[in-house]
């Protein structure tokens, strides 16, 4: 199945943490095709230094939360503290979409369910996904022009 998986940090040294992040994900999954990291303004982070983003697509037969904590656990080795939410970090990894699944439990909603208002993932997925879809939500084309 294919998944969308998003990609973030504003502590430390942001560019080299996400390129960490992303040769273990390599190792792991099978990575289809990796975004730039862009800087972006933090959103509903006010005063936090700026975040940079990106996105992977992957193809994977794992589960989605067997996916999931396969992320975390990548997250944890980045030094990720799980302390407010949307305090600062040194690495953020979200699953945006996983197939066409709609999931609503504690631990993970698909797809991501502020995915579609976010520029700093619609932004970096479209540059490697012209077509990309966001089930239940559409086009991230569209959804990003309407952004602003
Ligand atoms: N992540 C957040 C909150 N705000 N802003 C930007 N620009 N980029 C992020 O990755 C981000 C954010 C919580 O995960
Ligand atoms: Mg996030
Ligand atoms: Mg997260």
């Amino acid at each position: 199945m294919k998944a969308v998986i998003a990609l973030g940090a504003n502590l430390g040294d942001p560019i080299s943490q996400l390129d960490e992040a992303v040769s273990k994900i390599n190792k792991e999954l099978f990575v289809i095709s990796v975004s730039n990291f862009i800087e972006t303004t933090p959103v509903d982070a006010p005063g936090q230094p700026n975040y940079f983003n990106g996105v992977l697509i992957v193809e994977t037969e794992m589960k989605p939360l067997d996916l999931l904590h396969l992320l975390q656990r990548i997250e944890d080795e980045g030094g990720r503290e799980r302390s407010t939410k949307n305090a600062a970090r040194t690495l953020d990894i979200d699953l945006i979409s996983y197939g066409e699944i709609f999931l609503d439990t504690p631990e993970l909603t698909l797809p991501h369910p502020r995915a579609y208002q976010r520029a700093f993932v619609l932004k970096p997925w479209l540059s490697i996904d012209s077509n990309g879809v966001l089930p239940g939500y559409g086009e991230i084309k569209k959804l990003l022009a309407g952004l602003d």
